[in-house]
């Protein structure tokens, strides 16, 4: 595509400039020398501009009756299903993953829609009896206000629906800094909520860097809740800096996802779900499969089979529907994975498919690199530790179960994690003992439907869960009421002793 189009900050209901002046470019990372649009490189004047059009529109909006919220929702749904094929092959041309998973990356904004929207008949919360005559007690779910809502770029329009929806049906009102990387994404889906009729001001899109953007809008004293997608590093500064005023903040983070494949499971199964838990996306997902636990009787097999699927992979541009994995999102990226295959290299693994850039031909214009395994790969090392975030996988080896799981438990993230077995002895003590936010059996790390709640353990988050019914815990706060009928001063039971 030769024209550029130059996209907009969304605020107050408009769609505005910079106050910069200044805007930056978003190019396609299977070829650089395509432009796919140029966003406002904006400032905290933007954002200041965007926290107050929240706080007027989250004024409104908290008495919009939910089922009435929940309507606009719906509508936001249909609008992406009539416009998915567009909005999917324009994610592609963003950020690179393979046409498939675009249409299934705005799928799962569809279905947190319908799903979100349905929570507006709902949003229960208890009624309970008094210790007291002529009392009634409940508590009732309230918005929490404006909300700062910071996207990463690997799932440019699910993960800012994970956000979106929860937010708008409780009743607040947001402003969303998405990836620099995918700004066309998050702004397509806002768009689809201004046309699906949201009120202006409540939901605010301001695109730009994480110093300029980020920065000052989780540090507005207005922001009452960050929630926050990405990387551990920047999650770390995000809680310490709200810590400082309290803030309410939900994290999830890093992943070192494990499948553990034992003696009996059906290993060309399990081979398909390590290419598509490993390669998906590039192996560019946090619920990513980065290493395989093998049986010691099967891991040669496994090996074998795993590296010639891997070597059959089609590398390229995604709009290309013959190609299994897409480029890598940016330069950086495949620095980060090439200095990983290097380490991996130097602590003595075994490289047993790919290792290497692919830049020629086809591959020249774009971030491309072949899949990657790594076998005798030990515990400690780094590659075996690290996130890396690209399409590199480590076999490790287990003597039996309990070590399959003390592996799969040695590091310090706890997202996703897989068992291929027959033994449903085997399959329940996994279940019960790997510690992590997700557990699959007889399928790989990667597929998380959006009405179970998402997120991990230890260090991948900070206790919350996006997606099913907890993420209104999130977005909302639990207001407990007590409504005395009896006309006369009653007092508590533990102030009447
Ligand atoms: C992510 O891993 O970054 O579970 C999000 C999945 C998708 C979402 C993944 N539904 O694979």
């Amino acid at each position: 595509m030769s024209t550029s189009p130059v996209f907009k900050n969304f605020i107050n209901g408009e769609w505005v400039d910079s106050s910069s002046g200044k805007t930056f470019e978003n190019r396609n990372p299977a070829n650089k020398s395509e432009l796919v649009g140029t966003f406002q490189d904006s400032t905290e004047k933007d954002v200041e501009a965007a926290v107050a059009a929240a706080r007027e529109g989250f004024k409104k909006w908290r008495l919009v009756p939910a089922p009435k919220r929940a309507e606009v929702i719906y509508e936001m749904g249909r609008i992406l299903v009539e416009r998915k094929e567009q909005y999917a092959r324009e994610m592609t041309r963003e950020m690179g993953k393979v046409i498939k998973e675009t249409r299934g990356d705005v799928q799962e904004a569809i279905d947190t829609c319908y799903y979100g929207a349905g929570e507006g008949r709902r949003l229960f919360g208890q009624t309970t009896p008094s210790e007291l005559p002529n009392k009634f007690q409940m508590c009732v779910r309230q918005p929490i206000g404006v909300c700062a809502l910071i996207t990463p770029w690997n799932f440019p329009m699910a993960i800012p629906s994970w956000k979106i929806i929860p937010a708008l049906i409780c009743g607040d009102a947001a402003v969303i800094k998405p990836a620099t990387d995918t700004p066309l994404s998050t702004y397509n889906i806002v768009k689809a909520a201004q046309d699906a009729g949201l009120p202006p001001g409540v939901l605010n899109l301001v695109t730009g860097s994480g110093s300029r953007v980020g920065t000052p809008l989780l540090r507005s004293k207005e922001v009452r809740l960050v929630s926050f997608t990405g990387s551990s590093e920047v999650g770390r500064k995000l809680a310490i800096a709200c810590a400082e005023d309290f803030k309410k903040l939900s994290l999830e983070m890093g992943g070192k996802n494990a499948i553990i494949v034992m003696d009996d499971a059906d290993i060309d199964l399990a081979v398909d779900g390590a290419i598509w838990g490993g390669f998906g996306t590039t192996g560019q997902r946090c619920t990513a499969t980065s290493r395989i636990i093998a049986h010691k009787s099967i891991v040669g097999e496994f090996t074998k089979r795993y590296a010639a699927r891997a070597r059959s992979l089609k590398v390229g541009n995604g709009l290309d529907a013959s190609v299994d994995v897409g480029p890598l999102v940016n330069q950086s990226q495949l620095e980060t994975v090439s200095s990983y295959v290097d380490i991996g290299l130097k602590e003595g693994a075994k490289l047993v498919s790919g290792g290497h850039r692919l830049d020629s031909g086809d591959h020249a214009n774009g971030y491309f690199y072949a899949p990657t395994i790594f076998g005798e790969v030990q515990p400690g090392m780094r590659i075996a530790q690290e996130e890396i975030f690209g399409p590199v996988v480590s076999i490790l080896t287990a003597e039996n179960l309990e070590h399959a799981i003390e592996l799969a438990n040695g590091t310090v993230y706890g997202l996703s994690s897989s068992i291929y077995t027959h033994d449903i002895n085997n399959a329940f003590v996994a279940m019960r003992d790997i510690d992590a936010g997700i557990t699959y059996v007889n399928s790989p790390t990667i597929g998380a439907e959006v009405h179970l709640p998402f997120g991990g353990t230890k260090q991948t988050g900070n206790g919350h869960r996006e997606g099913g019914m907890t993420v209104l815990d999130i977005f909302s706060e639990w207001k407990s009421i007590y409504v005395d009928y009896s006309g006369r001063l009653q007092k508590a039971q533990i102030d009447n002793n």
